[in-house]
């Protein structure tokens, strides 16, 4: 075959799989060429780092407009407070938003879960409204959020993503406990094992009625400072793990009816020992006569001292069962390793990819990761 011919195959083959879409496995994420990433201050996928830093140094001088939008387009800063332009969000990401490989569920976030996001480099909801796909949308998104960060000073973030980005820092995986199997067999969210019927495995996932932690009731506003404590401590033997003051734990842990649930344990000397919490983020069953949605709850931070993490890990599972969920989904990240098998977590497919923007440094396991975006 001549030379030229030989570099047209090539070229057409590189075509092919630029436009299949984001690889979820980091071999089929080698072949691939980023022509956005690899404009961006994120580590090359095949690159071996030894080193910590910052990849390009702050800028003095941050673009002062806004990127330009193709014609009949225009940014637009949302006000959530106003119900109108929070109803128009959540449809946007109802409609929009992530789903599972086959199209069968998608992530509902409510109204009032969407009022929860706080101003941060986190990165999160990045969504293309489905008929705007493909047309390089999302590189002007990520562009703009970039200047506008920047002009706050700020100039590393971290995301996740189910697809593989040059370069994962850690790779995490969902595990998840049935809690009411008959529903999640009937949507097919999963499927009764070889040897089963549907009688032995509600058996199987049954839980008792009440919980066992002597000392454990709902976080209160009171309790602030100790979760604060508990939390930072804690969270010092992960590499890759927030620092949190007050009003982030009032934040993230207050409980909030349908957003978050935490209980902590308080002994008989009045002193918080441990907490549990989860999140509520159900999602939408998108062909299915009957049900319309899956209740389901996530781990979040499960700090221990005194309870034993499985015992605490344990009665999570109960409340959540208490509370109605369908699914407890849990990463395996922190010492989740720990408990996820004996409390009976069934592996899920696909990987839950950890990024930073800007900053360069030796990747981790997921053992090693101690931060939970929502
Ligand atoms: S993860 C959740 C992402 N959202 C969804 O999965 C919802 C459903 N999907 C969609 O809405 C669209 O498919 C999205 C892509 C919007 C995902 N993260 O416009 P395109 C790259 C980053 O033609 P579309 C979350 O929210 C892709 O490799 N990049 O594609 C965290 C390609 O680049 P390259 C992604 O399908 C987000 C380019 O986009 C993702 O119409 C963190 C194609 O663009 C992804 N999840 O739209 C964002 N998926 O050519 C980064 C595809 O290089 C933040 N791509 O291969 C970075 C930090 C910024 C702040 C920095 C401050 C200092």
């Amino acid at each position: 075959i001549p030379m030229q011919k030989l570099q047209d195959i090539q070229r057409a083959m590189e075509l092919l799989s630029a436009c299949q879409g984001p690889a979820r496995n980091i071999d089929e994420a080698a072949k691939h060429r980023y022509q956005f990433w690899d404009t961006q201050p994120v580590p090359k996928l095949n690159e071996v780092i030894t080193s910590h830093g910052a990849i390009e140094a702050d800028k003095d001088n941050v673009r002062r407009e806004p990127y330009s939008l193709p014609q009949g387009f225009m940014w637009d800063t949302l006000d959530l407070g106003n119900a109108d332009v929070l109803k128009e969000l959540y449809t946007l990401l109802n409609e929009n938003y992530v789903e599972d490989e086959e199209s069968m569920f998608r992530f509902d976030y409510s109204p009032e879960f969407l009022l929860c996001v706080k101003k941060m480099v986190e990165i999160n909801f990045l969504c293309v409204h489905k008929k705007l796909r493909s047309k390089r949308v999302a590189p002007v998104l990520i562009r703009e959020i970039t200047r506008r960060v920047n002009l706050e000073g700020i100039f590393q973030a971290v995301y996740t993503a189910g697809v593989v980005l040059p370069k994962p820092v850690a790779t995490c995986r969902y595990w998840h406990r049935s809690l009411n199997p008959r529903k999640l067999v009937e949507v097919k969210f999963s499927h009764l094992s070889r040897n089963m019927t549907l009688q032995r495995t509600m058996k199987l996932y049954r839980l008792p009625d009440a919980t066992k932690t002597s000392g454990l009731r709902p976080m209160e506003p009171r309790d602030i400072k100790a979760v604060r404590d508990l939390t930072n401590t804690y969270l010092k033997q992960f590499h890759l793990a927030p620092v949190m003051d007050e009003e982030d734990v009032a934040h993230w842990f207050l409980p909030q009816e349908h957003i978050i649930d935490t209980f902590v344990v308080e002994n008989s000397s009045g002193k918080l020992t441990d907490f549990l919490s989860f999140y509520t983020l159900p999602s939408t069953v998108m062909h299915h006569p009957a049900h319309k949605s899956l209740k389901a709850a996530y781990s979040f931070y499960n700090i221990h001292t005194e309870t034993p993490l499985l015992d605490l890990m344990s009665d999570a599972l109960i409340i959540a069962k208490l509370k109605g969920f369908d699914v407890f989904n849990a990463l395996d990240l922190m010492e989740n390793k720990t408990f996820l098998e004996k409390l009976k977590f069934g592996i899920g497919d696909g990987n839950l990819q950890y990024y930073l923007y800007n900053w360069r440094c030796p990747g981790t396991d997921s053992e090693k990761v101690g931060l939970v975006l929502q």
